[in-house]
């Protein structure tokens, strides 16, 4: 399917003066657009002008059939082997290029209930996952909708086991990792069937075009909203789920979070970050891949496209995953 879809960019921008105490506060909202600004033309692929629109208004877009089966079947064979390997374990294993363990393990895990919880970058130690990451239909779709030229960011597992405690607080990915404009794209793989038991994913539709929330407080980066920020959007976000194969591809600035999988049955994502070739990393990243900057459709265009943007910069995590990092947030946010 042709899809040369040119959209346009007008954001809006709003001042207000509020007096609080006596003080005049200037509180500057920029408003983000709704559409991506036209940088030549988009690439051909799977998505049809509705879901493009539906995902730049919405800030996800759900697609079921996002990888073939048998990429499916290669992923979860070597996901189940991890989890085997796991047993072994009581802490922590394994090297990643950033000097921390590359299979984290929830508290509660035991050889006899194994909770391996995150795999960070699979790319490096799995032939598969690095060739899905380098090929696969929602990697056509993301270039759709922030190509042509579009780079790998980053990769991981994250794994849910039956009656896992595991629990993402609500966040933004992109405090994770400022970029010279916002055109990333996370593709969220589903290598089990989701279901509103085993600890969807739950976003809160269009809050990418609204305001960059503090991930730190009190002077400690939480990688989580505060309790506020929760209060204020929980009651709009909706869980997406389907089944096994399914990907949600989500902007970098959408408001997300997921609950502990409550089931029976297991809920485990592949995870797979993109970027536009032209929207360049700011620090360090928490999640280095010797395959980081590959790029993975179109070409190398040696352009920056800087968007405009204010916030605090990430801590770099220290720990196996961002899990530590959200521990500090307490158990309220
Ligand atoms: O594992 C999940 O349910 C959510 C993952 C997530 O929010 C993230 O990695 O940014």
């Amino acid at each position: 399917m042709e899809a040369l879809y040119q959209l346009s960019y007008s954001p809006e921008r709003c001042r207000q003066d509020t007096g609080i105490g006596g003080i005049s506060v200037h509180v500057v909202t920029i408003e983000q657009p709704s559409s991506r600004p036209s940088v030549g033309a988009r690439a051909a692929g799977p998505l049809s002008p509705e879901e493009i629109d539906s995902y730049w208004a919405d800030g996800y877009l759900f697609v079921e059939h996002a990888i073939t089966p048998e990429q499916l079947e290669a992923l979860v064979a070597d996901f189940d082997a991890w989890v085997e390997e796991s047993r072994e374990h009581h802490e922590p294993y394994g090297d990643t290029l950033a000097g921390r363990p590359r299979f984290d393990l929830a508290p509660e895990h035991t050889a006899k209930a194994p909770r391996l919880r995150r795999v960070a970058s699979p790319v490096e130690v799995s032939d598969n996952y690095l060739a899905v990451v380098r090929d696969n239909r929602a990697l056509d779709a993301v270039a759709q909708l922030i190509g042509p030229n579009v780079e790998f960011n980053n990769s991981k597992i994250n794994a849910k086991q039956p009656g896992a405690s595991t629990e993402v607080k609500y966040h933004q990915d992109f405090l994770f990792q400022p970029h010279s404009n916002e055109d990333l794209i996370a593709v969220l793989l589903f290598l089990d069937d989701v279901t509103l038991e085993n600890g969807p994913l739950n976003v809160v539709p269009g809050t990418h075009r609204h305001e960059l929330f503090d991930h730190w407080h009190d002077g400690v980066f939480t990688g989580a909203v505060s309790p506020q920020v929760v209060a204020d959007h929980v009651a709009d976000a909706v869980p997406v789920y389907g089944p096994a194969g399914s990907a949600c591809l989500m902007h970098t600035r959408l408001l997300h979070g997921s609950a502990p999988n409550t089931s029976d049955r297991p809920r485990t994502l592949f995870i797979s970050e993109y970027r536009a070739e032209d929207s360049k990393p700011l620090q360090v990243s928490h999640l280095p891949s010797i395959y980081d900057g590959e790029v993975v459709r179109g070409e190398r265009t040696n352009r920056v496209r800087c968007s405009t943007y204010e916030m605090e910069f990430p801590e770099v995590p220290t720990g196996a995953s961002f899990f530590s990092q959200q521990a500090k947030a307490g158990a309220d946010t």
